[in-house]
């Protein structure tokens, strides 16, 4: 084995790529949720199920709360059962979009009171990051407006930089604030933080503990995200992604199922900026709202493992040859050789190395789980959106 294939190797071996709790609960559209048997009814269950997907992949030992989907009376021992299963507590996503008083927005409010409630949840989830040992606070925000005129966009703005200054003065030794973007939706005429250039703004001014989140599927048609993700890591700003595929827009579908090509190019530019090897969160943000979700995880999984062993196969040597010599072709051919080398023998050779199945899903299939969690959770309530 040549050093190059086994930095490569021992890159995919480190790399942690975090589940959404929210992923294994029930989900769908504004038409229809579909039920599917053994959905966890408890967010304990959400982490069994997150720990079968670690266990045959080796690289997804944390799982992101969201709260108050996740709520639960004593964080410490939802921690607990986390550890007991070899993962940890994530990203704790809060949620202030649910509530009615949250119509006409959360901490953008005209209402100074409803910007109040707002703060205290924000406040509240850096408490279960105590409780948790959790790293990170992941901040998105349905804020927006669907009329010109219906408030002061300007005004938005101070009372959103007045409410990520006090949740960020409340950050503890290393924990981060992560901040999310998405150009639309549920707002449909200004959205209080819509791209990438607000949130660094915002991030900008609060200090190097506040990072900018790029999820996927948030970006209008041809945007080119491997350009923001270059940019956002040279500047010491990308906090984290939320993968997870779009055709349309917001579609969070598995990630590299609709364009893996742009996956790959995506990763390239985070091993470029040496983001792997730094605190850059690879979470997964997705719903399978039709097809059987661990699976579904897994396979999400495999597709960021699969972009990222081919980015990291880039001839980085040969590229900037190319690049130097102002040879177009030539350097965009060092890029598509790697694209197009089948690295699914090399991620069956790392997981056999790490004492694992070579083949995640059908380890998975044969383990029984499915048939167990069918069985064990026919009573109660699953957890889906909102529980
Ligand atoms: C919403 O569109 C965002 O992607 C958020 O990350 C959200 O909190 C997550 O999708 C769960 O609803
Ligand atoms: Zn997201
Ligand atoms: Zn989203």
């Amino acid at each position: 084995m040549t050093a190059a294939v086994s930095a490569v190797k021992a890159a995919l071996r480190n790399q942690a790529i975090e589940t959404p709790s929210w992923a294994y609960g029930n989900s769908g559209t504004r038409f229809k949720v579909f039920a599917q048997p053994g959905v966890p009814r408890t967010p304990r269950e959400k982490l069994d199920d997150a720990a079968r997907v670690h266990a045959h992949t080796g690289v997804a030992p944390s799982v992101a709360l969201h709260i108050p989907w996740d709520r639960v009376d004593d964080y410490a021992a939802l921690a607990r059962h986390a550890e007991e299963r070899g993962l940890r507590i994530g990203a704790i996503n809060a949620n202030v979009f649910q509530d009615d008083e949250y119509r006409l927005g959360s901490v953008c409010h005209p209402d100074a009171a409803v910007r109040r409630k707002a703060l205290d949840h924000l406040l509240e989830c850096v408490d279960i990051m105590d409780a948790t040992g959790s790293g990170d606070l992941k901040l998105w925000f349905a804020d927006g407006t669907n009329y010109p005129g219906q408030d002061d966009v300007r005004a938005r703005q101070d009372r959103l930089a007045e409410a990520l200054a006090a949740v960020y003065e409340r950050l503890g030794e290393g924990q981060r604030m992560l901040l999310e973007y998405k150009l639309f939706e549920p707002a449909f005429y200004t959205t209080d933080v819509p791209d990438w250039g607000t949130a660094y703004a915002h991030c900008l001014k609060l200090g190097e503990k506040a990072q900018v989140v790029v999820d996927t599927g948030h970006h209008a048609p041809g945007t080119n995200i491997e350009f923001i993700v270059a940019v956002l890591l040279r500047e010491g700003k990308l906090g984290g992604f939320d993968f997870n595929s779009r055709f349309y827009a917001d579609d969070d579908l598995m990630v590299g199922a609709a364009d893996p090509f742009q996956l790959f190019r995506i990763m390239y530019e985070v091993v470029r900026g040496g983001g792997h090897e730094s605190r850059t969160a690879f979470m997964l943000d997705q719903c399978h709202n039709i097809e059987p979700k661990i699976p579904a995880i897994i396979r999400s999984v495999m597709n960021v493992q699969e972009a990222t062993a081919k980015a990291l196969l880039v001839d980085r040597e040969a590229l900037s040859a190319a690049q130097a010599e102002g040879d177009v072709l030539a350097a965009n051919a060092v890029l598509m050789d790697a694209y197009n080398t089948d690295v699914r023998p090399l991620l069956a050779e790392v997981r056999e190395e790490m004492g694992l199945d070579p083949d995640p899903i059908a380890a998975y299939h044969r383990s029984g789980w499915a048939e167990r969690i069918t069985e064990d959770r026919k009573d109660g309530r699953q957890a889906g959106w909102g529980a």
